[in-house]
């Protein structure tokens, strides 16, 4: 199924498009640390960049973490994403699972990912193994470290901003007054608290030699990426992202006095970093070793792009995030459905529903609502197959009780559909309920569509048994018990009809 990209999408492609063109057969700059400007440029141009080595971080920690991740490799937690970019899915190189505060998710290249819950007091979660009860545990003490860490980290960057401007002279005088004074207005200690209260970390896993086919860096030519040049998605505003880098490298397999090269060793893990549509300032890559961390401040992720350029030996990162979810937790959905619900005044046993009110702007929200639990939580979560299962079954009873919910939603529609069928309704109250849930109707009928595609792509079925997406909530033609078909195209095009009969 081919998707028309958006306006806005052939927009950046072109822009790209232009960028690499101008750039003809020649690389842009980039610096590493064997470059002299190296630091300079840090300093100067990517100042909210923060790289803690190895060497700051306890070794008990370390130990903790590193045993956390070969434990979710080891029980096969791990998984490969298809995700869909421009219209096209793909499967990520990059395996990954997300770990965080329970029934908290984090969407990412159309794809919500759902948390395996670590320990916060006041939850109470079984782990299918002692090892990764052990390992969420550990992640959560490297969360709270990294919190830590990221707000000393930006209170010192704040000092020392608010030391430059006041190393500029400002004008204080009756001609100007106040002008100047205090004119810093950076985040103050609730600000930045509230940007590194990180929610969730998303790992990830390659190993490279079971990855031969890499993209190769377009811009700098830093060599091959595990993750192309990116701005990370649905996070909360200003907030920081964390990682905590952990390549398996045999520590006393030193580099064979090869002879120097230029640019940075493709033998070594990076990350890469530039300013977004500006070639005229070096890109960075920073050297990643064992247990070392860096940290991305404020809008630095807005402002610039970041990729992460493969070394040889695998590589696990933690990447800590503020995610945006105000419409992404379980209390969230599970309200709004409740909401949704509360236009049903009595429900028989045959599914078959009366409702409370026929006010277009409630039946509207009603439909919004079904949308929003069968395309952002339901088919988002199935289409992920069962792994969810490997680690906890801490998703199962929730995802019941909002399909379930789903499924009443299902007699709400068709109710509905009765009452516009009805020749007792006037008109004019005909059109405005058919108005108020068209729309909703017409997306559900496309996304389900898509969906069902999606499930059935050519790499989708490339996938081992227990990953294969799975088209759920699906239903076949005259099932009797669905009030109403998988297929609503007959449907939309009915109230059509009835929108165009209604015209004089
Ligand atoms: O050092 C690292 O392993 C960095 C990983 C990373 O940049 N992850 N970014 C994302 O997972 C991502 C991608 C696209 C949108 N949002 C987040
Ligand atoms: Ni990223």
């Amino acid at each position: 199924m081919k998707r028309t990209p958006s306006a806005e999408e052939r927009e950046r492609e072109a822009k790209k498009l232009r960028l690499l063109e101008e750039l003809e057969d020649t690389w842009l700059p980039y610096l590493t640390p064997k470059d002299d400007e190296f630091y300079q440029q840090w300093q100067l141009k990517y100042p909210k960049l923060i790289l803690r080595e190895a060497g700051g971080v306890p070794e008990g920690l370390h130990r903790e973490v590193r045993e956390a991740f070969a434990a979710l490799r080891k029980h096969g937690c791990l998984f490969r994403d298809l995700v869909r970019i421009q219209g096209k899915d793909l499967l990520t190189p990059v395996s990954r699972i997300l770990v965080g505060d329970p029934g908290c998710t984090y969407k990412y290249l159309n794809t919500r990912l759902f948390t395996v819950p670590w320990p916060v007091k006041g939850s109470s979660v079984k782990y299918h193994e002692a090892e990764i009860a052990a390992a969420c545990q550990a992640l959560l003490r490297l969360n709270r470290y990294l919190q830590a860490e990221t707000i000393q980290a930006w209170e010192e960057l704040v000092a020392r901003e608010r030391a430059n401007i006041d190393d500029v002279p400002v004008c204080i005088g009756p001609d100007f007054p106040g002008v100047g004074m205090g004119a810093f207005d950076g985040p103050d200690e609730v600000d930045i608290r509230s940007r590194a209260a990180y929610n969730v970390t998303l790992l990830n896993f390659m190993d490279p030699r079971k990855m031969p086919y890499l993209k190769e860096e377009p811009y700098f030519g830093m060599g091959k990426m595990a993750v192309s040049w990116h701005h990370d998605e649905n996070l909360v505003d200003r907030s920081a992202v964390a990682v905590y880098s952990h390549s398996c490298e045999d520590p006393d397999e030193e580099s064979e006095d090869d002879p120097p090269l230029e640019g940075r060793d493709p033998d070594v893990w990076h990350v890469g970093f530039k300013i977004s549509w500006d070639i005229e300032t070096p890109g960075l890559a920073i050297p990643l070793h064992q247990g070392d961390c860096y940290f991305m401040l404020d809008d630095l992720n807005a402002t610039h792009q970041h990729c992460v350029l493969a070394g040889l030996p695998p590589r696990f990162s933690s990447t800590h995030r503020v995610a945006e979810c105000s419409t992404g937790t379980l209390d969230y959905i599970l309200q709004r459905c409740q909401l949704a619900l509360q236009n049903i005044r009595e429900e028989a046993d045959s599914g078959e529903v009366s409702l409370k009110s026929l006010e277009p702007a409630v039946l509207k929200q009603g439909e919004e609502i079904h949308n929003e639990v069968e395309f952002e939580w339901l088919r988002q979560f199935w289409f992920q197959g069962t792994r969810y299962r490997k680690c906890t079954d801490w998703w199962r009873e929730p995802m019941a009780q909002l399909e379930d919910m789903w499924r009443r939603m299902e007699g709400v529609a068709n109710g509905v559909l009765h009452e516009v069928r009805r020749e007792a309704v006037p008109v004019g109250q005909r059109n405005g309920i058919v108005t108020a849930i068209l729309a909703s109707l017409t997306d559900r009928q496309n996304l389900r569509r898509e969906w069902h595609a999606r499930c059935q792509s050519r790499v989708a079925r490339t996938l081992p048994e227990d990953q294969k997406p799975e088209c759920r909530p699906y239903w076949e033609k005259g099932d009797p018990a669905m009030p109403l078909p998988f297929d609503l195209s007959d449907v939309v095009a009915e109230l059509r009809g009835l929108l165009l009969e209604a015209k004089p």
